[in-house]
């Protein structure tokens, strides 16, 4: 079990826009241990505050092998990007769902990591890919809206059938 709740597509509460975090409590420190402990779990390489319902500016991400090199956000900012890449995408609030989608291959992004410390980050590959996503996620925007609107209202109905048929 996740210790926090994910939010799934179409639920509305993913379509807020995070307010920027502009002072980093200890209230803070743990909520993103507690986001890291849920995106362990799930398990996913990445997770927005947005996902569990809190609209400020905080992503987590870990793309390495052995599960020992996370990320933190805080307020991100992507300054440039440049070149293209297609990936296959999944979404821990689209579950069972994976498709092709586009985006720059590499960006430049400047965040507040969890000591309160302003970075800037230089990235390419899937750790780029998965920053885009995420902060998608903060502008209340998911992969799924890249694709057509028939294809996207095709996996709100599996994903709404197979709800009704777990409750
Ligand atoms: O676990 C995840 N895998 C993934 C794969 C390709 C591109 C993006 C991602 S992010 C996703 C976790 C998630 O939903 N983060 O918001
Ligand atoms: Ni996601």
């Amino acid at each position: 079990m996740p210790l926090l709740d994910i939010l799934c597509f179409p639920d509305d509460r993913l379509r807020t826009r995070a307010k920027k975090v502009n002072s980093l409590t200890l209230e803070h420190q743990k909520f993103i241990d507690d986001m890291l402990a849920t995106m362990y779990e799930a398990p996913g390489i990445g997770l927005a505050a947005t996902q569990v319902n809190r609209h400020e500016r905080i992503i987590v991400i870990d793309v390495s092998e052995n599960k020992a090199d996370p990320y933190c956000f805080i307020n991100p900012e992507i300054i440039s990007s440049s070149g293209q890449e297609t990936m296959e995408e999944g979404c821990l609030s689209v579950p069972e769902t994976y498709a092709e989608i586009e985006r720059a291959d590499s960006v430049v992004v400047r965040y507040m990591d969890r000591k309160g410390k302003e970075q800037t980050l230089e990235t390419s590959g899937l750790l780029a890919v998965c920053i885009q996503h995420e902060i998608d996620h903060l502008q209340g925007k998911l992969f799924v809206d890249y694709l057509s609107k028939l294809k996207r209202d095709r996996i709100r109905k599996k994903l709404e059938k197979q709800w009704r048929q777990k409750l």
